[in-house]
């Protein structure tokens, strides 16, 4: 033990917090990139007539359930993005399978932000709940978990503009179908 004291010590212990910063710094990468990518997880609730939850108020869908939905593609440019290709399943195939019977769906966010889209918009757009964009998972700082996708390129006199942009509801974690 007492060779570690003196000038070579000196040397040791300033490698072994080296070696320990980095492996802090490792660490911490990892858990921050864990964090970005959130598992996949929406709530519905509302006029629902399918639920999956002891209370018999909504239905949970878990990540495995929400990517064994038939994935669909949106390519398009939207005011954040460019032109890139939005995949997931389609809002109408949720409803669908919640049995949701109401003519708007209120979309929560994780950052708290709400906003109401008519059910019509399913028909109308086939719009995608998204959880990829260009075949990468959206994290948390890239509009994920699940970002609102409509086909702004193939419609931009009806979803250009302020009005339209206020449909692309990004960090999605519940809807509330009225
Ligand atoms: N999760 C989430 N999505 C959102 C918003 C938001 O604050 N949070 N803002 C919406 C609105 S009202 C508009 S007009 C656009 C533009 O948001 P920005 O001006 O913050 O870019 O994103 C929409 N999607
Ligand atoms: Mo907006």
């Amino acid at each position: 033990m007492t060779k570690l004291s003196g000038s070579k010590g000196g040397n040791w212990s300033a490698w072994w917090g080296l070696g320990l910063l980095l492996a802090c710094v490792a660490w911490s990468m990892q858990a921050q990139a864990q964090a970005e990518l959130l598992p996949l997880s929406l709530d519905v609730t509302g006029k629902i007539s399918k639920t999956n939850d002891a209370a018999h108020k909504s239905y949970h869908f878990t990540e495995a359930q929400l990517l064994a939905l038939p994935a669909h593609s949106i390519t398009t440019a939207t005011t954040w993005t460019p032109r890139s290709t939005f995949t997931g399943p389609l809002l109408a195939d949720i409803l669908k399978i919640v049995g949701a019977s109401g003519s708007a769906v209120e979309i929560h966010t994780l950052d708290d932000y709400t906003y109401t889209i008519p059910v019509s918009d399913c028909a109308r757009y086939g719009v995608v709940v998204a959880y990829s964009m260009n075949g990468q998972r959206l994290k948390i700082s890239d509009f994920g978990p699940l970002f609102l996708i409509y086909p702004r390129d193939a419609f931009p006199d009806e979803l250009m503009g302020a009005a339209g942009d206020s449909k692309f509801v990004w960090q999605i974690k519940a809807l509330i179908v009225k």
